[in-house]
Order: C-alpha cells, then sequence, then structure tokens
C-alpha cells in the first residue's frame, strides 16, 4: 500500500492508521504532476516516506479530512499534521527535514527562484486545457501561447547562463516545473520547445538528475491514463496496474 506504485484507494476504503514515528506520509496519485513535486523532493532529500494514492475520478471518503479540498498532494507527518499545496509541501520538506537545501539560504537567490515560479505559472492551465481540448487541430492559439510562457524560461537560463534554474546544480525551481516538461512527450507537445535551445538542454540535463530519472513516468501509460481520465474512468489512476 505504501510504494508510488501502488493501487489507489477508493471509496469504501478504510482510512489509513495513523503515520508511525520517523516516517512521512504523501497522499498522491501515480500521474498528478503536482504530486510528484513532493515525490522528487522527498527523493531528492532521502526522506524516508510511504505513498497512498488516492483514486481521484473516485475520492475515499475520509480523503476530505485530509485536505477538503479534495486535491492531492497532502503530506501528514506522525504528530497528525497536515499540509496541502504541492509548492507548500516543498518548503515545508526543505525546512522541517535536514540534509541537501534544495532552496537558497540567500533571500535574493530565493527571491529570484520564486519570480521563475511565477514565470512559469500559466503553464499548468494551458497543459490542462490542451489535454481537455478533444480535437488537437484547435490548439494551435494555446500551443503558441505555450511557446510565449516557454520564451520567459528560456529568457531566464540565457541570462544566468547556467544550466539549471538556480544555477549550475538543480535546486528546487527545477523539480517545481519540471512534471510539466516531462509530460510534454506523452501530450505531444515537444515541439513547443524546439524554438528554445537551453530549455531544451536543460530538459536533457533534468533526466539526468536521480530524483528525476527515479520518478521518470512511463509514456504509454502516461497517454493510457489521460484517455481513462478524460472519459472520467474509475480505472483511470490505476492504469496500466
Ligand atoms: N494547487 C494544487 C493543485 C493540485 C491538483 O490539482 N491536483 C489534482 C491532480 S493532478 C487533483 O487532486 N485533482 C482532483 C480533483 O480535481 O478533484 C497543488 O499545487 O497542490
Amino acid at each position: 500500500m505504501s510504494g508510488v506504485s501502488a493501487r489507489s484507494l477508493a471509496k469504501g476504503s478504510a482510512a489509513p492508521g495513523p503515520v508511525p514515528e520517523g516516517l512521512i506520509r504523501v497522499y498522491s496519485m501515480r500521474f498528478c504532476p503536482f504530486a510528484e513535486r513532493t515525490l522528487l523532493v522527498l527523493k531528492a532529500k532521502g526522506i524516508r516516506h510511504e505513498v497512498i494514492n488516492i483514486n481521484l475520478k473516485n475520492k475515499p471518503e475520509w480523503f476530505f479530512k485530509k485536505n477538503p479540498a479534495g486535491l492531492v498532494p497532502v503530506l501528514e507527518n506522525s504528530k497528525g499534521q497536515l499540509i496541502c499545496e504541492s509548492a507548500i509541501t516543498c518548503e515545508y520538506l526543505d525546512e522541517a527535514y535536514p540534509g541537501k537545501k534544495l532552496l537558497p539560504g540567500d533571500p535574493y537567490e530565493k527571491a529570484c527562484q520564486k519570480m521563475v515560479f511565477e514565470l512559469f505559472s500559466k503553464v499548468p492551465s494551458l497543459a490542462i486545457t490542451f489535454m481537455r481540448t478533444p480535437n488537437k487541430e484547435d490548439c494551435a492559439g494555446l500551443k503558441e501561447e505555450l511557446r510565449k510562457e516557454f520564451s520567459k524560461l528560456e529568457e531566464v537560463l540565457t541570462n544566468k547562463k547556467t544550466t539549471f534554474f538556480g544555477g549550475n546544480s538543480v535546486s528546487m525551481i527545477d523539480y517545481l516545473v519540471w512534471p510539466w516538461f516531462e509530460r510534454l512527450e506523452a501530450l505531444e507537445l515537444n515541439e513547443c520547445v524546439d524554438h528554445t535551445p537551453k530549455l531544451k538542454l536543460w530538459m536533457a540535463a533534468m533526466r539526468e538528475d536521480p530524483a528525476v530519472s527515479a520518478l521518470l513516468l512511463d509514456v504509454k501509460a502516461l497517454k493510457g491514463f489521460i484517455d481513462l481520465y478524460l472519459q472520467n474512468s474509475p480505472e483511470a489512476c490505476d492504469y496500466g496496474l
């Protein structure tokens, strides 16, 4: 019940018990890009954790006690404290756990990461709109908008002259934006980075990161999930298991 690939818990399932001491739990869903942020940070920092996947098309009643909005990811610690919203879960993990710091200590550098996060902020909704548009031929405008957003990120890399968004090693901002770039192939949107060579190099460098490569999704499974999710199938979240 506790791996990233575990079957999801659905309506009617028993609520899981308290989180054992020394462990943190994440309520997730195998294909969720927001939850992937949290998983990347858990992995990168080597935090002992368990994963409980939630069937988002047939949610367990008890899940609303973990997050009244009914969204994953949610973190739960052994004190019963609950943390939701992916970016907040990531910052919490970085602050609450020792080891490699993913957010810079320097206030200016930290502000720079937050500014890049803002520059990225339109991408998730554009990707979702694209995913939900049945006829992809109607998506020329959406693709153009995505290209525009990606150009802003290209400019950051050009100005910084670094491989990653926070410098020459992977840091928090890279993990926060990566899941949407990972999904470009399954969404058949790779062409949107054709005009942004530095972003393309960044994508290749990200794939080499141990946390990223450990969590890479199978493109076929991702496509299968998207098809079922759009049909509102309760099987979507367990696609391929
Ligand atoms: N702003 C939230 C968004 C999370 C989110 O939208 N998660 C999706 C899965 S990818 C979800 O839980 N959807 C369930 C629903 O919409 O009912 C965050 O950053 O954590």
